[in-house]
């Protein structure tokens, strides 16, 4: 069909460069398929179209005429220029002006999509469909549209307009009704909006549950407060983003996570002591980066609140101490030093309050973690030696204590809350999963972080894409509608070049990694050597690569893939200081291996401390997969969040970003999609009312489905261009704008004979 020839020509098509905006084929990717052919009769009608100006931003305008490949087009502003035809696309009738579904919109392009996403964000309308999905563009400031009479507006139905109630309404109904696992997957750029999102779909969740859970319903919301501080910090784009690891290293205007600053700030005289706790700047993992607090944000404030919410999710105190005994114990390793004691740039630890604090809040001798830091033990036989470490070994191992402490606290947090929740919980055995991930990045430079986050994008993506052809398949069977004609995208081909075990990108990259001499340049070209012939993939040079992904190609540097995929060696630190009798806190206390073996094997599973190592690559693949594994159980839930400009400013829409954003989250993809085939569908009813009129027969007689048949036979609408369901009429891209139009000639000549009789009478 010819939608399916139109979206592999796209994907080919798609060359997005990063530096400047433009995707360099962006027409040819966006053009209806019938719109060259009716150009004449925009011309003749003075039909609304888009057209691309020098500065990229599109502009509206009709057709005065053309020649040759050249159009002379007016303006809206009054001004007429002369541009290729190539760059010009239909705008849509006033009638659509702002619809709530983008599916609604006649003529699906960039500009079009773009605009209605703008006209509703300036009315406060964030919340718009794109066909199943849900799309939210970040307010950056209160909108009045929560909280508890917004939810019993959406729970009684006065209220039916795009809103995340509505997609969480729609889980939480269908989980009841079908008896099945519900997700509900939210994804966006840094500052999109996914956790707020995600916060907003749990307050109404928890709403629902009425008063018989209030004690449940508090403890939920509470356990964001916990999360947060944990989980995360200030970065250059969000002042409250979702991070993993920045325990030892802050970027310039970035903060560690707020529990750090916050336990500073806010612990009371005899906390401070017991910890020997200093202030922010004095520590060396909060002090590097020149940025200490968040406008508007209190700390210490925080700390009592988070006091609160970890006393409401009931985690006792002696735990809580232990808590806060670890970050400090954390805060002081970071300001361990070493000295150098040879040429060989062998170290010994310096002997200061920082090596004895950290110490005792781990539960160690100083003089055991002096050894830890500085040493490592070969073991040959029944002998041992021990060897000194380097400047540069010592600090590693000393960071990847502190990451793994941080990472184990971060864990046993997040279980303890599980575990909290689930003991007051009347069970169904049901649940509704709401996932906040990280959407598709591009780039200028593109990492193995960007690698890594980009695949499991392109899984989700086909997870998606298999959710929506189900659906359509579902509507147009009920309807009793021929759908061999329809087809739809597969992103199957990528995905297998990245995970196939003989040759696949990962495969390939753990080879490598294996291999001592291996670079990553060697790596580069291995890839080239065994997979230039796939269409999804390009050798670049300097030991670049090119992907197809869903959503356009990205260019990846492989500098740093090797290093980044070799598990962080931790150094067997942890079994070292438990082997010495270390009394670590208790809260690692179960997962010591040596201290008892089942444990051990919960420790072996969270990968840290595993004898066969797997590479970070594979460990991310598995996770996926399971994470997949768990999803393909649930009825899904899509919500794509847009960031509308890059300062975090309520009431500003840069077009240019947003549009970045819409195509790798793949909304016009998600329409497109959604409409191939048949994007219009009207109750019949609903039509014959709108354009039964057309008939000027008598229509009492006739039923409402008789009345669409005859409309459109009336106006040769062609049997390719619609199909006939049992409840709904089905028609293709741009038919209910021929009809629209129809519709108007017909009233305008209504009004005007209405006004001559009036005349007359007068
Ligand atoms: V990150 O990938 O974790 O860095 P998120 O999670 O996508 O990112 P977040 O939800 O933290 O972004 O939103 C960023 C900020 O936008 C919030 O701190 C709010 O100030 C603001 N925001 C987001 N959604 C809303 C909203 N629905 N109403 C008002 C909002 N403000
Ligand atoms: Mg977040």
């Amino acid at each position: 069909s010819i939608d399916v020839q139109e979206t592999k020509a796209r994907i080919q098509g798609f060359a997005y460069t990063a530096e400047t905006g433009h995707d360099s084929d962006l027409t040819s990717r966006t053009r209806e398929p019938e719109w060259e052919d009716n150009i004449g009769y925009f011309i003749k009608k003075k039909l609304s179209i888009w057209c691309r100006l020098v500065d990229g931003q599109w502009g509206l305008g009709t057709i005065l005429s053309t020649s040759g490949e050249q159009a002379c087009v007016l303006l809206s502003s009054g001004t007429s220029i002369n541009v290729p035809v190539g760059e010009l696309l239909p705008a849509n009738p006033d009638i659509l002006e702002g619809v709530e579904d983008l599916i609604q919109l006649s003529y699906l392009n960039e500009p079009s999509v773009l605009h209605c996403l703008q006209y509703r964000y300036s009315r406060d309308m964030i919340y718009s469909k794109a066909g199943p999905v849900l799309v939210a563009i970040n307010p950056f400031k209160d909108t009045q549209i929560y909280g508890r009479d917004v939810i019993t507006s959406y729970r009684n139905r006065t209220a039916s307009s795009p809103h995340v109630y509505t997609i969480a309404d729609t889980a939480y109904n269908e989980m009841m009704r079908d008896d099945v696992n519900q997700s509900i997957i939210i994804s966006g750029e840094s500052g999109a909006g996914k956790t707020e999102t995600a916060k907003i779909a749990m307050q109404y969740l928890a709403a629902l549950g009425g008063s018989s859970t209030v004690g449940i319903k508090h403890e939920i919301l509470q356990t964001s407060c916990i999360l947060e501080a944990f989980g995360n910090s200030k970065t250059t784009r969000n002042d409250n983003s979702s991070r993993f690891s920045r325990v030892v290293q802050l970027a310039t205007g970035e903060r560690s996570f707020h529990v750090f600053y916050q336990l500073c700030a806010g612990a009371p005289s005899p906390l401070q002591e017991r910890l020997n706790l200093k202030l922010a700047h004095e520590y060396n993992y909060l002090n590097q980066s020149g940025c200490l607090t968040i406008d508007g944000v209190d700390d210490a404030k925080r700390f009592d609140r988070l006091l609160d919410a970890l006393d409401i999710v009931r985690i006792p105190t002696e735990d809580q101490e232990e808590v806060f005994a670890v970050l400090a114990a954390i805060l002081w390793l970071g300001n361990v030093t070493f000295k150098v004691t040879d040429s060989e740039n062998h170290v010994d630890v310096i002997a200061d309050e920082a090596i004895t604090t950290a110490a005792r809040l781990m539960g160690c001798t100083t003089n055991d973690l002096v050894l830890a830091l500085s040493t490592w033990k070969i073991v040959g036989g029944t002998d041992s030696i021990s060897k000194k470490l380097t400047l540069q070994q010592a600090t590693d191992t000393r960071d990847a204590l502190a990451k793994f402490l941080y990472a184990r606290l971060f864990d046993w947090l997040v279980e303890q809350i599980n575990k909290s929740l689930e003991m007051g919980k009347q069970c169904t055995g049901k649940s509704i999963n709401i996932l906040d991930i990280y959407g598709f990045e591009s780039f200028q430079k593109n990492r193995f972080e960007q690698f890594c986050i980009n695949y499991a994008n392109e899984r989700l993506q086909q997870h998606f894409n298999r959710h929506l052809f189900k659906l359509e398949l579902e509507d147009y069977e009920a309807d009793g509608i021929d759908w061999t004609r329809i087809d739809f995208e597969d992103n199957e081909d990528c995905l297998d070049l990245i995970e196939k075990k003989l040759f696949g990108i990962l495969s390939l990259l753990d080879e490598e990694s294996n291999f001592p001499k291996a670079t990553d340049l060697t790596f580069a070209n291995k890839l080239k050597q065994h997979l230039n012939a796939n269409a999804c993939f390009r050798g670049e040079r300097d030991g670049a690569f090119s992907l197809c992904h869903y959503a356009g190609e990205v260019l990846y540097d492989t500098s740093g893939f090797l290093e980044k995929n070799r598990d962080p060696v931790l150094p067997d630190l942890i079994q070292f200081l438990s082997s010495t009798g270390c009394k670590l806190p208790r809260l690692f206390a179960s997962r010591i291996p040596c201290q008892s073996p089942k444990a051990g094997s919960s420790l072996n599973r969270m990968g840290s401390i595993d004898s066969h190592k797997q590479s970070v690559g594979a460990k991310f693949k598995s996770q996926l997969f399971k994470l997949m594994h768990q999803l393909e159980t649930t009825k899904p839930h899509f919500i794509r969040c847009i960031k509308p400009n890059s300062k975090q400013l309520p009431g500003l829409y840069e077009e240019d970003l947003v549009l970045q954003q819409l195509r790798c989250c793949g909304v016009i993809e998600v329409v497109r999609i959604s409409r191939s085939g048949y994007p219009t569908r009207m109750p019949h009813q609903e039509f014959a009312e709108r354009y039964g009129f057309l008939l000027m027969g008598d229509l009492v007689s006739k039923d409402p489905l008789s009345i669409s048949v005859a409309v459109l036979q009336q106006f040769n609408i062609h049997p390719e261009m619609y199909q006939v369901g049992f409840t709904k009429l089905y028609l293709r891209t741009g038919q209910i704008a021929t009809l629209e139009d129809k519709r108007k000639q017909l009233l305008q000549s209504i009004v005007s004979v209405q006004k001559y009789f009036r005349g007359h009478r007068a």
